[in-house]
C-alpha cells in the first residue's frame, strides 16, 4: 500500500495521525539515532524530515540515520529542491499556495519531478498554507511570501478548495516551525470542514491539549517539532499520541 494511503488508514482507525518533524540541524548522528529509536515506540505514525534552512546538518546523512533506525515511514518535508533522497519513503510535493512566488507554486516542482521519479519516492501532492503568527518565521522569510491572515477564514477556505480542485492530496496549514503560537483551532475547523481532502497542521504546537483541539477541529494529522528538542519533553510523545489518536481512547 502507498504511504499516504497507509496514513489515511491510520486516521480512519485511530481518529488522527501523529507526525514528528525532524530538522537535520538540531541533532548530531548519535542524538538522531537515539531520538528516532525513542519516538518510534511511543505512538508516532510517521517522521517528517526537512527544514526551511539547513546550516549545520547533512541532509543525506540525516535521512540515512533516520531510515536505519525507524520503524515508521520517513517522509521528506522539503525546504528546497536540495532536500531529496531515495532513502525516504515519500515526499510532501509541496506547492506554497498561500503565496504567489512562482518558484514555489510550479517551478521547483519541475526541477524535482524527474529526480523523484528516478528515486522511486512517493510524491504526496500538498497544498501548503502559511499563516501569520505575529512575527516573521523562517518559512515566511525564506519563501519571500506573505502569510494568510488567521482572522479571515474565508480566504483560507478558498485557497484550500482551489488546491483540492487542482487535484492535491492534502492541505498543510500552519504558522511555521517554531511559531510563538499555533494557528487557531477555529481556522483549522473552517478549512477541514470545507474541503474533502485531509488536513495536516502543526507549527507551535507544544501541548497535547492543543494537538487534541486540532484533531477535534477536524485536522487529520498533527505535527510537532521543536517541543521535542528538549529531551525532558520526550515523555510528552506518548501524551501527544494519546491526544491525537482520539478513537483509541474512546
Ligand atoms: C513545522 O509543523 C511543523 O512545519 C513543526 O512545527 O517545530 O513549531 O512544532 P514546530
Amino acid at each position: 500500500m502507498k504511504i499516504f494511503n497507509k496514513l489515511k488508514e491510520i486516521v480512519r482507525k485511530k481518529g488522527g495521525g501523529y507526525l514528528v518533524l525532524i530538522d537535520p540541524d538540531t541533532r548530531n548522528n548519535q542524538e538522531l539515532k537515539e531520538f528516532v529509536r525513542e519516538i518510534c515506540d511511543r505512538g508516532v505514525d510517521a517522521i517528517l524530515i526537512g527544514g526551511s534552512l539547513i546550516i549545520d546538518g547533512d541532509f543525506q546523512e540525516s535521512i540515512r540515520v533516520v531510515k536505519e533506525n525507524s520503524s515508521v515511514p520517513i517522509i521528506i518535508f522539503p525546504g528546497s529542491v536540495q532536500q531529496l533522497s531515495f532513502k525516504a519513503d515519500a515526499i510532501l510535493y509541496i506547492s506554497l499556495i498561500s503565496g504567489r512566488n512562482p518558484n514555489y507554486l510550479f517551478g521547483d516542482h519541475v526541477i524535482a519531478a524527474p529526480y523523484i521519479k528516478k528515486m522511486g519516492v512517493e510524491p504526496i501532492s500538498t497544498g501548503y498554507m502559511l499563516f501569520e503568527s505575529g512575527r516573521t518565521t523562517t518559512a515566511e522569510f525564506m519563501s519571500n511570501t506573505r502569510p494568510l491572515p488567521v482572522n479571515k477564514p474565508e480566504i483560507a477556505m478558498a485557497h484550500a478548495l482551489a488546491a483540492q480542485y487542482m487535484g492535491m492530496s492534502t492541505i498543510y496549514m500552519e504558522a511555521g516551525s517554531g511559531a510563538d503560537r499555533s494557528i487557531p483551532s477555529e481556522i483549522v475547523k473552517a478549512v477541514s470542514h470545507y474541503v474533502d481532502i485531509p488536513v495536516i497542521t502543526g507549527g507551535g504546537i507544544r501541548t497535547p491539549e492543543d494537538a487534541h483541539s486540532k484533531i477535534e477541529a477536524g485536522a487529520s494529522f498533527v505535527v510537532t517539532g521543536n517541543v521535542l528538542d528538549d529531551s525532558d519533553n520526550l515523555s510528552l510523545i506518548n501524551e501527544f499520541a494519546r491526544a491525537i489518536h482520539i478513537k483509541e481512547n474512546s
